[in-house]
């Protein structure tokens, strides 16, 4: 299967610029393409989305860039779901994690029960009410879940898009109130540091892979960078401490490949300007062999 990279080069989902750096980085500063080819995988880069910029604002409560945040999302997931119709394996490089509500839209027309891997120092959970900073990069899950505004959770007329049993949280360290008591209300899967520490990742992988095998019909990786360690990935908007090392999240992205269940993917949060020597971002390119079947032996 073809894997199809789709550039989104937006940032203002998060609260510090920078981001919308992160795929010329992935792409070009790290080599994402010859980390690809030296895999003999097949590829395409699909044409880099056109972020919009200065539209009209629409009227919020406490949501930052809806207007563009909603234009992004229409057009990603509009591109999202043409590559699956392809037969291809979507590669989405953000940019921040906003973009999710896009790539989920997209992905949600071809999959009914898809599976989603949140691997976050957060859970992005917040909506307009509970959210700290008016941030949509921490509504975007939410909104996929139908939780939020209505402008975004009813893209493409699918509401919601994901189910909360079809979720798993992977490497959370900082939840806001409104998100713990969302996340405990639901029963979801959130795999805290915590729970990493005591099980170790490698059963915490086990236990997500062998319920999302029995429930969906499709698994997209939702990765943010500051999963990470920031001592591996220093280079992000909202870095903190104690996160995944750097072999626990490629064994977590090994694992994932092994199963077999992924369909799709995207890598968010990579923040350039904040970084030295392109460390984040070959970091993500490194985590992206290893999702895409790079084995040490
Ligand atoms: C925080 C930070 N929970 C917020 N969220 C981040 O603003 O909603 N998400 N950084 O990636
Ligand atoms: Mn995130
Ligand atoms: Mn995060
Ligand atoms: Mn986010």
């Amino acid at each position: 299967q073809s894997v199809a990279i789709v550039s989104v080069p937006f940032g203002n989902g998060a609260g510090t610029s920078g981001a919308e750096l992160g795929p010329a980085h992935i792409l070009n500063n790290a080599g994402l393409p010859l980390k690809l080819n030296a895999m003999n995988i097949t590829y395409q880069i699909s044409k880099e989305i056109i972020v919009p910029s200065q539209l009209p604002p629409i009227q919020t409560t406490n949501a930052k860039y809806l207007a563009e945040v909603l234009e992004l999302s229409g057009q990603l997931a509009d591109r999202v779901s043409q590559l699956v119709a392809q037969g291809t394996f979507p590669l989405v490089l953000g940019g921040d994690h906003s973009i999710s509500i896009g790539t989920v839209a997209g992905l949600a027309e071809h999959y009914a029960n898809l599976g989603v891997i949140w691997f976050d120092a957060h859970s992005d959970l917040n909506t307009e009410e509970t959210s700290p900073s008016g941030n949509i990069h921490g509504m975007s899950l939410g909104i996929s879940l139908g939780r939020g505004i209505p402008l975004l959770t009813g893209l493409r007329g699918i509401c919601p898009k994901i189910k909360p049993e079809h979720v798993a949280i992977i490497g959370a360290r900082s939840l806001d109130p409104g998100e713990k008591a969302y996340i405990r209300s639901l029963g979801m899967a959130c795999y805290t540091m915590h729970d990493i520490d005591r099980l170790g990742i490698a059963r915490v992988m086990d236990k997500v892979i062998q319920h999302l095998r029995q429930v969906t019909d499709g698994v997209h990786v939702s990765f943010d960078i500051d999963s990470v360690d920031p001592k591996e990935a220093p280079g992000t908007g909202t870095p903190v401490k104690g996160g995944l090392s750097y072999r626990e999240a490629h064994l977590a992205l090994e694992l994932l490949f092994q199963s077999d269940l992924v369909t799709s993917a995207e890598f968010v949060e990579v923040n350039p300007s904040l970084d030295k020597h392109n460390k984040t971002a070959k970091l993500a390119v490194e985590l992206i062999g290893s999702l895409l079947g790079e084995q040490i032996l």
